[in-house]
């Protein structure tokens, strides 16, 4: 069966109306073949208006439910996605190319998300302060903040929108979410799959969630629209250099999650076994493809002859192949234009004096799909390519004897998401975590960069844009604080020791 009968089987299964993705102008591809799976009816700049108006009229609606009933919608979404797992996962591996376990995580990704919202929906707490004046209180109160506009990556097609979306719900938010022009079809099945715990939840207003399909010309459209009060980005940092000031221009609120430069450092006492592996998931997982993926990794001298050799190998030996047929563990790039970035990436490697292990085009599934082998790129210092983020399966690997020098070399690039440290000598693992230490969002200690559970706040800074999603405190994102101050006695007497009688 081709893929576009089997994407249209499982669109089936997940409800979407085939009128939504056949018969329209903008194509769609699956990276795993290269086959065009669906031709969909663009948005245009009127309908993105009508939309974000139905937002705001959901907005009015869905701001007066209590907080914990609208935790019954996302714990209903949450079942739905329990239901659909296999279905979304499928259509995931066959839109974005993920293996069948990283397709499947993905949507595992999203029901626990909704349970951690489901949870919050009954934590929104604000704070009661201390005042100086008698007779009065002081408090915090988180009151929804209005429309939520999500614009996501094609990487990761549907979890990034769960994040936002679980979130917005409980917090009081509609949403409007404009996917990667690359994984349309993913984002259709979300909608349907929410369609279905919408019906089950009955209260909800018409608008509450809605998708805007098209590229760069909707997007700006949600960006510029002063009705869309928080912008939730997903994407490269050139991307971010675009959205993050238009925005503010108009006093909008955007959570940025852009590029990543993700570093490894292995120490003297590492495990190395284990930094193996986690190296090996973090590089070469999802192609390479997260944004979490790790890039660039600092090997000590006395550990770089026991480590790096086999590294190599396991470079050599991975699997590479087609997600739906094999158990393959690296699948395709997303296209020929991922492709030729890596490609120009090496050879700027090599050009500064960089020895490459892999990075040849594989012959996977047709001419129209890009498979490479993971590349490992042995570098005399951190210069040229090794500073950018090239959205692809390449590793960086220097040597490094100095650990402070380390640590600064690790926190000299732009972006600033995740990180880690193999070592079990805690001086190294605290003064890494501590405030001289990695200067990224995330750090972690014998695990990868990438993998990050939905319990923490996900997100980086610099040129990562310093936006959180999902875990922790990540929801104030996505509400107004308004600090009320109330007297309850029969003075009137003012902060500061003001006097102003009249
Ligand atoms: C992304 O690549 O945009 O930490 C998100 C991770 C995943 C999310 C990655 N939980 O790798």
């Amino acid at each position: 069966m081709s893929l576009q009968a089997q994407a249209k089987q499982l669109l089936d299964d997940l409800g979407v109306d085939p009128d939504r993705y056949t018969g329209g102008a903008m194509s769609s591809f699956s990276p795993v073949t290269g086959e065009q799976i669906s031709a969909l009816t663009p948005d245009s700049v009127e309908t993105v208006a009508d939309t974000i108006a139905r937002a705001k009229a959901a907005f009015r609606v869905w701001r007066t439910i209590p907080a914990p009933k609208r935790g019954e919608l996302v714990r209903l979404m949450g079942e739905e996605l329990r239901a659909s797992k296999e279905a979304l996962g499928r259509l995931v591996s066959i839109e974005a190319g993920k293996s069948p376990s990283e397709g499947l995580g993905e949507v595992q990704e999203m029901i626990d998300i909704c349970d951690f919202a489901v949870g919050l929906s009954r934590q929104l707490y604000g704070l009661t302060i201390a005042t100086e004046r008698p007779g009065h209180r002081m408090m915090e109160t988180w009151h929804p903040l209005g429309v939520v506009g999500v614009i996501s990556a094609f990487n990761f097609p549907v979890a990034v929108w769960s994040w936002n979306a679980a979130l917005a719900f409980v917090c009081g938010n509609p949403v409007v979410w404009k996917p990667s022009e690359k994984t349309p079809l993913t984002a259709l099945a979300c909608q349907a799959i929410l369609e279905r715990a919408l019906a089950r939840f009955g209260a909800a207003p018409v608008g509450l969630s809605q998708v805007l399909i098209g590229g760069a010309d909707v997007g700006n459209a949600l960006v510029e629209s002063h009705d869309v009060a928080l912008v939730s980005a997903t994407g490269s940092t050139r991307m971010g250099r675009i959205v993050g000031p238009k925005v503010a221009a108009r006093f909008g609120r955007t959570i940025l999650e852009l590029g990543g430069n993700n570093a490894g450092i292995v120490c003297p006492s590492a495990d190395l076994d284990m930094a193996l592996r986690a190296v090996a998931f973090g590089a070469m997982g999802t192609a390479g493809q997260r944004c979490t993926t790790m890039r660039r990794l600092f090997v000590h001298d006395s550990v770089y002859d026991a480590l790096v050799p086999r590294l190599i190998k396991a470079y050599e030996s991975v699997s590479v192949g087609n997600p739906l047929e094999t158990q393959a563990l690296v699948g395709p790039l997303i296209d020929k234009q991922a492709f030729d970035a890596m490609q120009a990436s090496l050879e700027a490697a090599r050009a500064a004096g960089g020895t490459v292990h892999g990075g040849a085009r594989e012959a996977v599934a047709s001419n129209a799909a890009y498979y490479v082998r993971p590349a490992l790129v042995e570098m005399p210092a951190q210069t040229g390519p090794v500073l950018e983020e090239t959205f692809a399966p390449i590793l960086y690997v220097m040597r490094y004897s100095d650990f402070d020098a380390v640590i600064e070399d690790h926190n000299a690039v732009g972006a600033g998401l995740s990180s880690s440290i193999f070592t079990l000598d805690m001086r190294e693992m605290e003064t890494f975590l501590s405030a001289r230490g990695s200067d990224c969002g995330i750090a972690n200690v014998n695990i990868g960069t990438s993998g990050a559970e939905i319990g923490g706040a996900f997100g980086g800074e610099k040129e990562t844009g310093g936006g959180r999603e999902s875990g922790s405190d990540a929801w104030k994102g996505y509400m107004r604080r308004a600090t009320n101050t109330i007297n309850f006695s029969r003075e009137l007497p003012l902060a500061q020791g003001v006097v102003f009688d009249i």
